[in-house]
């Protein structure tokens, strides 16, 4: 196996034996393969697209098939081989894309051990490419891994971009070509901007079915009655469980990437959401151990669970993990829950392990609803910097630094965040600066988009460019939907931004130099050097 896609990869460079996050070597080698499926399924939708047929359901099948091999999504081999087999049936269906096709359009996943040497074969063929154009051809497979998540979390609520579907099979196509650096730089740069547009059709279908969040207080502690513990990032999974634990007796908690569904009036009217369970995902082992009550696994985050609590843990979606229980969906799209609640009603309530209050919401209408009083504070001097520090967070030891940066910074300065790095330092009790939070949390990964809108927001009040405004970018990134944030945060024009803990194991030096060059990225120092560049003479 070779998978060098998130932060945790070994040694920083490739998991080669079995993954950091427990993949194991057979599974990496089918998801190689599905990929590799996808890419001669894309070329021919897209000839076929071109000439007005097409199969229009192909990109929905393709996001979902890229989500699921994101990292901590599905461990399950099983349900690669059949994602496998449905890629060739859909690409079989197609017409020839014309007389030299590549391989990828004709190869047959005609046995085990085709779908075996194939696998080994893409390893091969990646050791002998040119390492700046593998490097691309990673980054953008990566960037349309996180476009095949926030466009899956959209359709299910009914929400679809017939551009992001087609840029999906654009761009893993475009892998199966002979394109130069340039030409490579093109496509990873088009998949920001189109990461930007799938980020706000997100927004969109989250803020449509859910309400517009508010800036809302949520407690930690934990209840006297059995509970569920949701944890991913699928606000319809949690909707739904809301909906049939009405009146059961059982509390509902959130974790990890779930937090920000507090925020949402469509979520929080429902009395028995009764809180925050716990930490952020690298800790999921000991707080669902404790949790005493079964886990829903919606969408990522997943990993291999101990067998003291394996018994209480449901994947649904694209989640799988073998030997665990699955949820899947209806025909109509409907999940009937009723066994994880019968379940919970035979669990002790969840042990306490309470952290104190969180506050979430703070999305780009909450923030832009009191934009007079915060561009009154930056004139008055009240606030002196905004540090974005979104992001994830990761196992590694070293992701303290995100905590004591964001303690080390001055009292004068709001840390504006989403995504799961936030857990490093939204129970520190920063405060707020006249009434404004210090830690503004807009919400999950996704709605880094709320970040983005809030500085185009202060660059028009304050007449400035987006580089221009008192802005700093410390962001923590792990797997592949923050590769595709950092690269739509890039099609912005956003420079500077520092990124770490470490960077990327799939740069090449010469991308990297690529990188620096054009967007001032560099990785994090100790925090007495970046605190000193990001906020001077604090
Ligand atoms: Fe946490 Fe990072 Fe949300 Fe993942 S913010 S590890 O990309 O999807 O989560
Ligand atoms: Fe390794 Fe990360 Fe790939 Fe898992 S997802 S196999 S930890 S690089």
């Amino acid at each position: 196996m070779f998978c060098n896609q998130c932060e945790e990869t070994a040694k920083g460079l490739g998991c080669t034996v079995r993954g950091v996050c427990g993949k194991e070597g057979e599974t990496a080698g089918l998801q190689d393969v599905l990929i590799y499926t996808l890419k001669g399924l894309s070329v021919r939708n897209l000839a076929a697209m071109k000439k007005g047929g097409g199969n229009p359901g192909a990109g929905r099948f393709v996001a979902e098939s890229l989500f699921a091999t994101l990292t901590n999504v599905n461990f399950d081999p099983a349900r690669f081989e059949e994602a496998i087999q449905e890629a060739a049936c859909i690409r079989d269906a197609l017409p020839p894309a014309g007389n030299a096709e590549p391989a990828a359009c004709t190869w047959a996943p005609a046995s085990p051990e085709a779908i075996a040497a194939k696998a080994q074969e893409i390893v091969a063929a990646r050791e002998n490419a040119d390492p700046d154009l593998q490097s691309l051809r990673d980054l953008l497979v990566y960037g349309l891994k996180g476009i095949g998540a926030y466009s899956h979390h959209a359709a299910v609520l009914g929400y679809e971009d017939e551009e992001v579907m087609s840029f999906m099979q654009e761009g893993l196509a475009a892998t199966l070509q002979d394109l130069s650096v340039d030409e490579m730089v093109g496509y990873v740069l088009k998949c920001g901007e189109v990461g930007v547009k799938v980020l706000a059709l997100l927004d969109t279908a989250n803020t449509g079915s859910y309400g517009t969040p508010a800036i809302t207080t949520v407690g930690t502690a934990a209840g006297a009655r059995p509970g569920i513990l949701v944890t991913g990032h699928d606000l319809k999974d949690l909707a739904d469980l809301l909906e049939q634990t009405a009146g059961t007796g059982v509390d509902v908690y959130t974790h990890g990437e779930m937090l920000p569904a507090h925020g949402y009036p469509g979520l929080k009217k429902h009395s028995h959401l009764v809180g925050n369970y716990g930490g952020s995902w690298p800790f999921q082992r000991e707080e669902f151990e404790r949790f005493n009550g079964p886990v829903l696994v919606t969408t990522n985050c997943l990993v291999p669970p101990k067998d003291s609590y394996r018994d209480r843990v449901y994947t649904t979606g694209l989640v799988g993990y073998a030997g665990l229980k699955h949820i899947g969906a209806s025909p109509d799209g409907k999940k009937d829950f009723s066994a994880l609640i019968e379940h919970a009603k035979r669990c002790k309530p969840p042990a306490d392990l309470s952290r104190g209050d969180l506050v979430t919401g703070c999305a780009h209408a909450p923030v832009l609803a009191i934009a007079d009083a915060v561009v009154g504070a930056v004139k008055s001097g009240a606030i002196k910097r905004f540090l974005v520090m979104a992001g994830c967070d990761g196992r590694y030891s070293g992701r303290d630094y995100y905590t004591r940066f964001a303690k080390a910074l001055p009292a004068d300065t709001i840390i504006l965040t989403a995504g799961c790095a936030k857990y490093r330092y939204n129970s520190l009790g920063l405060g707020d600066i006249g009434g404004i939070p210090r830690v503004l949390d807009a919400g999950q990964c996704n709605d880094c988009y709320s970040l983005v809108v809030i500085a185009q927001a202060l660059a028009e009040a304050f007449a400035v460019g987006i580089n221009d405004l008192p802005i700093s970018y410390n962001i923590a990134w792990y797997e592949q939907k923050a590769v595709l944030v950092l690269l739509a945060l890039l099609s912005l024009g956003v420079k500077d931004i520092t990124l770490g803990p470490r960077l990327p194991g799939f740069v090449s030096p010469g991308i990297l130099k690529v990188l620096v060059e054009n967007f001032g990225i560099r990785g994090i120092a100790t925090v007495e050097e970046d605190l000193e560049r990001m906020v001077p003479g604090n």
